[in-house]
């Protein structure tokens, strides 16, 4: 057994996460060793660079003695309750095990916007962040996508305002985030096989509300509702809104995004597609207003935002058919708000290409919106049958063998007026690198497919 000296912080990853936390304590001369699970960790060149005569464990936790440790920070991936930690998550009990965002929340000192969710968190995160730059704040923008938070601590000292994307994970060790105003977008089963169940999901991500002095929260899914009441609170919905909250409503003859009684802009004007983006971006106002971002300011960033890569992308439009890459639609809830939220926009109907390793979720959720605006399910990789099973007598289904095949058939199918959506409601590890990879093999085709046309026409 290995004791970690008395005083000693231990570090416990070295991902992404563990390394910034690394370069952190590093910087602020408090004395640490590390500890990977793992028996060949990915970044340990990387890390004996950049720390030199830093001692680095590696493999299993339970041959390490930490009673004397100062604290304990663990990556995200690494579950507090697991590997020998549980019996040091007890509120009073030494050593503390925390996350990278605890040691953020000491280190920062300025105001803190917090986005989390199972859905949409990069789009909100990055909406409210080009809202900040064009509302002129000196902004640093990064947490679970992009630049670690630790990291933006470095980058941009002088930032007037942090906005982090957080997960449940970087939740269950943020004892108290305090953040200025912190978004809980929507709850929808993932990360089960960390959590336990739906209430302990959904507990790790309530701890975005810790001390928080505004919250938004989603009026249709009370899921994301505090279980104790905060200082302020705004709402977003997808009706008509009441009047302190953000909505969509009719007003002078087309639909536009409202706040209570006052019209910001129509719908029509955004650069994003789909009902789901329109909620995502009244989330992403309503943490700008409490910001003191101007609205015309926040509108301006509306109209010329297109999205991120891989979440709702129009890839092509060829003969009248969109082709739109969702990629990034790896779970049932992000597939569930793709269909819902392009079908009411379309002449004609969706073309779903979905299939992968579908990590044991229920697809029968998928059923009804497919029938309502669905042509064909075109099915491929791991979960197929599932998926089949789910939607056979809902909507025309066929199988194929890949997301190439797919495309192929999506192309004999679709007629003008439909969208060829990838929205795959399943990881795509069974069959590509990761989501992004899907993507652009999804884009390259679309791309190819619409200089044939071109060409052609
Ligand atoms: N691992 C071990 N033993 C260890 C440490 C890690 O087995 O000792 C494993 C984990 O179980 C996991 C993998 O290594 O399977 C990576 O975990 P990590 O904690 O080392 O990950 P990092 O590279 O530090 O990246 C993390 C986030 N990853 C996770 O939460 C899994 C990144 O989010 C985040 O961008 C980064 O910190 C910076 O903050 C990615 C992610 O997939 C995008 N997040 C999940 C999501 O969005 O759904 C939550
Ligand atoms: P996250 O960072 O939480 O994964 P992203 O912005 O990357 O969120 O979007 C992930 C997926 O969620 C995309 O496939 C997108 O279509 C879907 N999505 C976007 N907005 C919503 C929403 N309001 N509700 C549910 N799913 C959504």
């Amino acid at each position: 057994m290995h004791k970690v000296p008395k005083g000693m912080t231990l570090v416990v990853g070295l991902g992404i996460s563990g390394r910034a936390i690394c370069r952190h304590l590093a910087r602020q001369e408090v004395p640490f060793m590390v500890a990977d699970t793992r028996e060949t960790p990915p970044g340990v060149d990387d890390f004996r660079a950049a720390h030199p005569g830093v001692a680095l464990h590696c493999g299993p936790l339970s041959a390490l003695d930490l009673r004397e440790a100062a604290e304990v920070v663990v990556s995200p991936g690494v579950d507090p309750h697991a590997h020998g930690l549980a019996e040091l998550t007890g509120e009073r009990i030494e050593p503390r095990v925390v996350g990278e965002i605890a040691l953020f929340v000491r280190a920062c000192r300025a105001p803190v916007a917090a986005i989390t969710g199972s859905n949409a968190k990069s789009t909100v995160t990055t909406l409210l962040g080009e809202m900040a730059r064009e509302a002129g704040r000196r902004v640093a923008v990064g947490g679970n996508l992009g630049t670690p938070a630790l990291d933006l601590l470095a980058e941009t000292p002088d930032a007037e305002l942090y906005i982090l994307e957080l997960s449940s994970f970087q939740l269950e060790t943020t004892p108290r985030l305090g953040a200025e105003t912190a978004a809980f977008l929507n709850l929808s089963e993932d990360h089960l096989d960390r959590h336990g169940d739906m209430s302990g999901y959904r507990r790790a991500k309530l701890g975005i509300f810790r001390g928080a002095r505004h919250a938004v929260i989603n009026a249709e899914d009370a899921m994301t509702w505090p279980e104790a009441p905060l200082p302020a609170m705004d709402r977003f919905t997808i009706r008509s809104p009441e009047s302190n909250e953000w909505g969509i409503a009719r007003h002078r003859g087309s639909e536009w995004l409202m706040h209570g009684a006052t019209p910001l802009m129509p719908t029509g004007d955004m650069g994003l597609a789909g009902r789901h983006n329109q909620v995502n971006a009244l989330a992403a106002m309503a943490m700008g207003h409490r910001l003191g971002f101007h609205h015309e300011a926040m509108c301006r960033v509306l109209r010329r935002f297109t999205g991120l890569p891989h979440r709702s992308e129009t890839i092509a439009d060829i003969d009248g058919v969109r082709w739109i890459n969702d990629s990034k639609g790896t779970n049932v809830g992000a597939t569930l708000a793709a269909i819902a939220g392009l079908g009411p926009t379309l002449a004609g109907r969706i073309v779903l290409l979905a299939g992968g390793l579908g990590k044991g979720a229920d697809f029968s959720p998928l059923g009804d919106p497919m029938a309502r605006y669905g042509r064909e399910a075109i099915l491929f990789g791991a979960d197929a049958e599932r998926l089949q099973a789910a939607l056979d007598g809902h909507v025309r289904v066929s199988r194929v063998p890949d997301l190439d095949a797919a495309m192929t058939r999506a192309r004999e199918i679709a007629e003008a007026g439909d969208c060829v959506l990838l929205s795959p409601a399943c990881a795509s590890l069974d069959q590509f690198p990761h989501y992004q990879a899907r993507g652009e093999a999804f884009r390259r085709r679309a791309e190819q497919y619409a200089e044939e046309a071109w060409h052609g026409g």
